[in-house]
């Protein structure tokens, strides 16, 4: 019918590359930006597909992150804003590597079936687009825009260069009937900053020096979206460098480069001592702090993702022992709100400790924010990070109707009441917080709301507990498919042995804890380990690098 002829019609322009296998990975397709075409093109059907099936707006994002300039990429947003049901991940790896156009238009007819996907014209699809600062990103728009339009009653939103997570937020808040502009966005982060930090308790300064922000943008998107975002928030300053004029996208610079080398990025240095600085990823959806402690020290102090969770964690718990203090009259029910904090393998072992010290759930899920997002869903208030500093802090909605309904209470008993501040305190962080996707920008003003809230310098933040010594080698192998893991990517079930071979190590070092996964996004068996010291550490990974050559 006209469907399929117009798919068959408009496919014949994105011809699959000769020899191209590509497979929806933990964040969507990516590779060479130069092969990508047909991909993203395949990907904009998928698109509004989903948004035909969920009857909602749904987000197609045009990036590849932390990866190299001449990589892309293109990942979708489902209608909460998170990332794509797993369920599509098999048809989007099926369509994306059908041979011919008739292939694709079969593969297509089969899925819309087998998912009961209406086209009677009464129903329309939206998909919102948007993409990083890659020049490839302009063509693969176009591919995009042409895929959601091969489908009868799909529109196509441009949204223009955006952060990663700005599009995930504006999916979500589009479905919600919420304001959805970028300016909406930026309206909402700044207001809730404002509320956080017009509630610091009397007293709570930081000292002039401290003060100072300097934010390294990756030479990508973030650094233009936080200078806007700067001049809606009067009072906090922040210096950008690596703005992508002059230098390269990810290249010796942003939050990957940064905590994978333990190095300050191009732009820092010895100058730099004693100065809080954040580093941005390409699609600025992670974030990473850092210091350089010493003009002839030629590393930096880390303030990795796990920091910035118990960063998070110690203020959540704070306020909402404050909210739970009952005063003289007990004002409403009880609500004892369920807190987890969602962590991976690599998290390191002593912020584990550290977060299960202060009497925190801790659970863990295998890598990739998919995994972890799922599982802070879970909670009332769920945290995830990543190490490399992706993660967010969800609510449920149930909590938070609880939280306004108690928050209007206290406020008509006593507006000046601790109680009150805290819960108006943990509602400005549900909205300042990106609740589709960990997001750079909005974890940055959390972070500083937070540090000038307890008084911290990034030294005594970065002192609530000492990193172990780890070390992180990629092996490169014939066939990564061959190693499987279980309990969250910790223990090895195939190839049979390696294990047993694995724990032998690690038992003859003290604190030691090392595991092997296959990698997502690479070619590569990945072995993290961790011991008291550096050379153990590296000594440990060393020796398991062995058992997987
Ligand atoms: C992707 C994931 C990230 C994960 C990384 C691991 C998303 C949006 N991003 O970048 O969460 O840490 O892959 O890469 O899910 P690896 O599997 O190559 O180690
Ligand atoms: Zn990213």
């Amino acid at each position: 019918d006209r469907q399929k002829s117009f798919i068959l019609y408009s496919s014949t322009n994105f011809p699959l590359p000769q020899g191209v296998r590509l497979s929806y990975g933990t964040a969507g397709f990516r590779a060479d930006a130069s092969i990508l075409q047909s991909t993203v093109f395949r990907v904009g059907i998928l698109a509004a597909l989903r948004s035909l099936k969920t009857q909602s707006v749904i987000g197609l994002m045009i990036t590849a992150s932390h990866n190299k300039v001449s990589d892309n990429g293109v990942k979708v947003a489902d209608p909460s804003g998170g990332m794509l049901i797993q369920d599509w991940e098999p048809f989007a790896d099926a369509i994306a590597n059908a041979a011919t156009p008739i292939n694709l238009v079969q593969l297509i007819d089969e899925f819309v079936k087998k998912e009961n996907i209406l086209f009677d014209g009464a129903r329309s699809a939206e998909v919102l687009l948007g993409r990083d600062t890659r020049p490839s990103g302009l063509f693969l728009i176009e591919a995009a825009k042409q895929g959601v339009n091969s489908i009868v009653g799909a529109l196509a939103l441009d949204m223009g260069i955006l952060t990663t997570p700005q599009l995930h937020w504006m999916v979500r808040a589009r479905n919600k009937g919420m304001k959805a502009t970028e300016d909406d966005y930026y309206e909402q982060l700044s207001s809730s900053f404002r509320c956080l930090t017009d509630l610091i308790p009397n007293g709570h300064k930081i000292n002039e020096v401290d003060d100072r922000l300097v934010v390294d943008g990756a030479n990508g998107v973030g650094a233009e979206k936080i200078q806007v975002l700067m001049k809606k928030l009067n009072g906090l300053l922040i210096e950008v460098r690596n703005t992508g004029k002059g230098g390269v996208l990810n290249e010796g610079v942003g939050a990957d480069f940064v905590q994978k080398e333990k190095f300050y990025p191009q732009e820092f240095g010895p100058e730099d001592v004693g100065i809080r600085c954040a580093s941005l990823d390409g699609d600025a959806d992670r974030l990473v702090y850092f210091s350089v402690p010493s003009s002839d020290s030629s590393t930096i102090d880390l303030v990795d993702g796990d920091k910035i969770l118990s960063l998070f964690a110690v203020f959540i718990k704070e306020q909402l022992a404050v909210l739970n203090t009952e005063g003289e009259e007990k004002i409403s029910d009880d609500y004892q709100a369920r807190v987890g904090v969602i962590q991976t393998a690599y998290a390191n072992g002593a912020s584990t400790y550290y977060l299960k010290q202060l009497g925190l759930e801790v659970v863990f899920t295998p890598t990739g924010v998919k995994y972890l997002h799922e599982k802070a869903a879970q909670y009332d208030i769920g945290i995830y990070f990543e190490a490399n500093g992706h993660g967010t802090i969800l609510f449920s909605e149930s909590f938070l109707s609880w939280l306004e309904e108690r928050c209007n209470e206290l406020s008509s008993k006593n507006k000046d009441s601790e109680q009150h501040k805290a819960a108006l305190r943990l509602l400005a962080v549900s909205r300042l917080i990106n609740q589709a996707v960990g997001d750079a920008l909005s974890g940055l003003l959390l972070v500083e709301a937070i540090l000038r809230h307890m008084g911290w310098s990034i030294h005594k933040w970065a002192e609530l507990y000492q990193d172990l010594p780890s070390r992180q080698i990629k092996v490169r192998v014939v066939d990564r498919t061959a190693v499987v893991t279980t309990n969250a990517e910790t223990v090895v079930v195939k190839p049979l042995g390696i294990q047993d071979a694995i724990n032998a190590q690690v038992a003859k070092y003290s604190h030691g804890r090392c595991f092997i996964r296959p990698s997502g996004t690479e070619d590569f068996i990945r072995v993290y380990a961790e011991a008291s010291t550096q050379e153990e550490a590296d000594s440990l990974a060393g020796s398991v690098t062995k058992l997987v050559d």
